[in-house]
């Protein structure tokens, strides 16, 4: 496996300034070195920043600093698509939830006979509009740029970028615990599949898991992303993150869903995001990152606690 590694050190999709060294926390970590330890043939295609000062212009329904968020996805989406024309897989590290506007559309644009599927891995929903958005934070936005079913209402760039390219049926949410109302009724209209928290709970997460696969059917043609946000593990477990929500799910059902999706074979890209070390204390910070570390070595190469998980055992 040969995997591409991009730095989103982004923080204008909310208001909390800190996770703009979500990358650089979680790469001193060592996770680099320990995916190369583990097999894994790694390129660090380095950070995407923008190269002229933010704007903090609204957009038309006070989507909060509007120009800059898209903008900033447009060079993110252009790396990653460089990423997955030269690598396997395209790991990229945020920042906020907003950078999976530019993963999404930028994994899209590798192959235009390909469909990508999603699974999004979040307390929240983030497929607000702006007109939906209680916070006008463009982390909670990132799905509604992507689905055609809502193409007309959302508020692009002026030549129309990003343009959408999954419809409703190509993703699917765990972990869901925290939506606005707007997202609730967008969820169950268009028909998203949709586990939240106490899904996973009542089912129990095997059960979820079989159901997203038997959804999206990732395969050759159907490239997997998986969006993954620190804030779906519960606050004891990843506390260090901006929009912590209680009864979350253990460290343990994120590395089994990480795994699940390796097994696959179809894994193209993952993104882990809302990492923010300035929230809480040192031991906060250093259990967040590490739990994302873990997330990442166990999505792409199978590591749970010094042994590689293989093949046989996920499948038996
Ligand atoms: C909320 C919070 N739904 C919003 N979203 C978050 O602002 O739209 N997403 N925190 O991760
Ligand atoms: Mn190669
Ligand atoms: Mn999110
Ligand atoms: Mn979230």
């Amino acid at each position: 496996l040969h995997v591409g590694v991009i730095g989103a050190p982004f923080n204008k999709g909310q208001r909390r300034m800190g996770v703009k060294d979500g990358p650089s926390v979680i790469k001193d970590t060592g996770f680099l070195d320990d995916l190369r330890n583990l097999g894994v043939d790694v390129t660090d295609f380095g950070s995407v920043t923008l190269p002229h000062p933010e704007d903090n212009e609204a957009g038309p329904s006070g989507e909060r600093w509007h120009k800059t968020v898209l903008e900033y996805n447009r060079l993110l989406a252009s790396s990653v698509t460089q990423a997955l024309r030269e690598t396997d897989l395209c790991l990229t590290v945020g920042g906020d939830h907003s950078i999976a506007i530019g993963t999404v559309n930028g994994h899209s644009q590798v192959n235009p006979d390909h469909q990508v599927v999603v699974l999004w891995v979040d307390a929240h929903a983030d497929v607000n509009l702006g007109k939906t958005s209680p916070s006008g934070n463009m982390h909670g936005m990132p799905v509604s740029f992507h689905l055609r079913e809502l193409a007309e209402q959302v508020n692009r760039l002026p030549d129309q970028w990003p343009k959408p390219c999954i419809s409703a049926q190509h993703i699917s949410y765990i972990g869901l615990r925290d939506l606005d109302p707007g997202e609730v009724r967008m969820i169950k209209d268009m028909g998203i599949q949709a586990f939240w928290a106490s899904d996973v709970e009542r089912l129990g997460l095997p059960a979820v898991l079989s159901m997203c696969m038997e959804h999206l059917q990732p395969s050759e043609k159907r490239p997997l992303h998986i969006s993954f946000d620190i804030d779906a593990l519960d606050p004891m477990e990843a506390p260090s993150t901006g929009t912590p929500v209680r009864g979350g799910l253990t460290l343990r059902e994120g590395l089994t869903i990480a795994e699940t999706a390796r097994a696959t074979g179809h894994l193209r890209a993952f993104d882990m995001v809302e990492v923010n070390p300035d929230l809480g204390n040192q031991n906060d910070a250093n259990l967040t990152s590490q739990a994302a570390r873990l997330v990442i070595l166990s999505a792409l190469a199978g590591y749970r606690g010094k042994t590689q998980v293989c093949t046989f055992h996920l499948n038996n």
